[in-house]
């Protein structure tokens, strides 16, 4: 997948901040679209920018999907330009407002239906926020209906890991770049073992569930490097049962195969027996003495207790 056309598409406000902070983080090749109808959320030099609305001014849709979802809509010219060869959206969004709920499901379904691959993270609301998860579990169903992979995080996971590292949740706690970063560097260079759009196509094309796990740390403890991918503040998530994974392993000049192997073994020993695993093996001057593991897991079961509360 060598030089893959991927796209970071921040819709909403939240949405917006997170998908400039990873953008930031991950750099060079690869293009930034901001999507609001907030004027606020266009503070970044180096994205594209779809407004929703003629006359904008900062107060978004309004905590109204349905508006952002039209505006959305009526924005569709734009969006196939700006989509036009790419082969992969990463969307960032926060669900229980108006244009996150209802325009990032719309910006999804164009995304897939120009030909991308669309991994989605939607933030959804603290558990305090009572009108905004109602908000929020209408437009999940749809945002995972239009996506390949849909990744839950947990606002109030992600504040308390917040509160851990001393960092802002509104900026994603710096996790949510981490992981952006992780998962955009698999998809950027080419495995030992070659992984591309084809496999991730295979593994996404599993019904049921999906979801993403990002660890870094040291190649000689497996174990710690699954707690700490499993430490992600995402939404009650169990990979008990799983029919399908891409893995992809990355280390420096030193990484040797058994440790790869330990790895996989960590990573996959609650999957279903009969799961079917693509492994992808890099060896990357820049690791050295680290190992960073991306996995894009799918057939999840739902009661595996991926569903909403
Ligand atoms: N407590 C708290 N939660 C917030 C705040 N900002 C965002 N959120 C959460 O993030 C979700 C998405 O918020 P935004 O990204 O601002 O919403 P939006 O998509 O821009 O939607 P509209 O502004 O209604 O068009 C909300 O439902 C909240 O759960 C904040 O300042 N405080
Ligand atoms: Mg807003």
């Amino acid at each position: 997948m060598d030089g893959a056309q991927i796209l970071i598409a921040g819709v909403g406000g939240l949405g917006g901040a997170w998908a400039q902070r990873a953008h930031a983080k991950t750099g060079h090749d690869i293009d930034l679209v901001l999507i609001d109808a907030d004027e606020t959320t266009f503070a970044s030099p180096d994205a594209h920018v779809i407004r929703l609305g003629k006359d904008l001014d900062s107060a978004g849709c309004a905590a109204l999907p349905p508006l952002g979802e039209q505006r959305m809509r009526q924005a569709a010219g734009v969006s196939r330009t700006l989509l036009d060869g790419v082969e992969m959206v990463i969307l960032l969004t926060g669900l229980g407002g108006g244009t996150g709920t209802g325009a990032a499901p719309e910006f999804a379904r164009q995304a897939r239906l120009s030909g991308a691959i669309v991994i989605s993270i939607a933030a959804i609301p603290f558990e305090a926020q009572e009108a905004r998860l109602k908000v929020s579990k209408e437009g999940l169903p749809k945002l995972e209906a239009n996506s390949d992979v849909c990744v839950r995080l947990d606002l109030d996971r992600l504040a308390w890991q917040a509160r851990e590292r001393g960092t802002d949740w509104r900026l994603g706690a710096s996790w949510v770049e981490e992981f952006v970063d992780g998962l955009v560097r698999t998809l950027m260079r080419l495995g030992l073992i070659n992984l591309d759009m084809m496999d991730l196509k295979t593994i996404v094309g599993h019904s049921g569930g999906s979801t993403l796990m990002v660890g870094q740390g040291d190649p000689n403890d497996a174990n710690s490097l699954l707690e700490d991918a499993l430490s992600a503040p995402l939404a009650n998530l169990s990979l008990d049962g799983a029919k399908a994974c891409l893995l992809q392993i990355e280390g420096g000049p030193g990484m040797t195969v058994g440790q790869v192997g330990l790895i996989a073994d960590a990573f996959t020993a609650r999957f279903d027996e009969d799961a079917q695993v693509i492994l992808g093996a890099r060896v990357s001057d820049d690791l050295k003495g680290s190992i960073r593991v991306v996995a894009v897991v799918s057939g999840l079961e739902e009661k595996s207790g991926l569903s909403l509360v």
